[in-house]
């Protein structure tokens, strides 16, 4: 017969081998960028863990933040670029990651990101570059310009990352204005670029690497290590960082104030941090980790290259987007225009 005594071992037992503590499913709501992790991290996550994880992704950054300002709630670690970090912060969305993280060493131009210099409210994931990806065989003497972009000659043979501020930033890169820019009258200008180049877009979409490897799409605005996984598919793809400066992207882990599970959250980051961990993840998406532990670890062709992890002398002419506070949504309104 089973008494009381043994119902409650029989229950905790279950309970732990299932991943509970305390009675309670563990359960970690992670929402996170499309092909920005190993196939492999989740599985072993959640058997270490005994956390159980409802992972979630969305394929731009503007989509996330839109569900989030409309009231979306419940998850408990998000995947959000530096810009969007400073603007959660600024609205007291996020939670304090505290003593409960303990930070490993990062490389150096991690250490103090500028939309978090304290590390406080994010903990750097991936971190990569927005350039062209382009197919050789189709362009030859590709200029390493973003004039790129407009050619004529290429007409719908162009993607266009949907992500107003990679496809603005460019057009404002392009002029030789700040990419980062509020003034109305270069905005104006950078969206007489982007109507200019409306007629060669064949699409604007950040899932933008398959139709480059069949060779549907000849060159595309894209990240690095998507066009890297690309080009492991069709090594006719290269990349272009062009000479007017592009954007550096940290993306980082933050958890929302109204988190459910942040101490799972926390134990995610934590687990991210290994050195092996975050190489695994690197090698299969092509971006760049922030721990210096790592970078030893990952695929040598990625280390000193603009596709994995590039040399110093190029990081210093990439920008950060900044947060744009009210005009955030001068930049909405200007890329809705653009799309329409
Ligand atoms: C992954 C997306 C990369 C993020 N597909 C660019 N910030």
């Amino acid at each position: 017969m089973l008494s009381r005594r043994h119902f409650l071992l029989g229950a905790l037992a279950l309970g732990l081998s299932a991943g509970c503590r305390g009675g309670r499913d563990r359960i970690l709501n992670f929402y996170n960028w499309s092909n920005y992790i190993a196939l492999n991290t989740i599985g072993d996550f959640e058997k270490e863990s005994g956390i159980r994880v409802n992972y979630e992704e969305f394929s731009s950054a503007d989509v996330s933040f839109a569900k989030l300002k409309i009231g979306v709630t419940g998850y408990d670690l998000i995947v959000a670029p530096g810009y969007m970090v400073r603007r959660m912060m600024r609205h007291d969305l996020l939670y304090p990651l505290g003593p409960e993280l303990s930070l490993p060493e990062f490389l150096p131009h991690i250490e103090a990101p500028p939309f978090d210099p304290e590390q406080k409210y994010s903990a750097p994931y991936l971190w990569g570059t927005t350039g062209i990806g382009y197919n050789a065989r189709k362009i030859r003497n590709a200029p390493a310009s973003w004039s790129l972009l407009w050619e004529q000659s290429l007409a719908k043979r162009i993607t266009i990352l949907d992500e107003k501020r990679d496809a603005i930033g460019v057009a404002l890169f392009k002029l030789g204005l700040d990419p980062n820019s509020v003034d109305p009258g270069e905005l104006q200008l950078a969206k007489k670029e982007l109507l200019k180049q409306r007629p060669l877009v064949r699409r604007y979409t950040s899932d933008f690497t398959d139709d480059l490897i069949r060779g549907e799409t000849w060159a595309a605005l894209g990240w690095s290590g998507d066009v890297a996984q690309a080009q492991d598919s069709n090594p006719d793809i290269r990349y272009i960082l062009p000479e007017e400066g592009s954007f550096l992207f940290v993306d980082s882990l933050v958890v929302p104030r109204s988190a459910p599970h942040p101490e799972a959250a926390l134990e995610f980051i934590n687990y991210f941090f290994r050195p092996e961990v975050c190489r695994d993840i690197t090698n299969a998406t092509g971006y760049a980790n922030p721990v210096a532990a790592s970078k030893p670890l990952v695929r040598p062709e990625l280390i000193d290259n603009n596709l994995g992890y590039p040399p110093d002398e190029v990081l210093s002419n990439l920008h950060y987007q900044e947060d744009v506070g009210e005009y955030e949504s001068v930049w909405d309104d200007l890329w809705a225009e653009v799309k329409r």
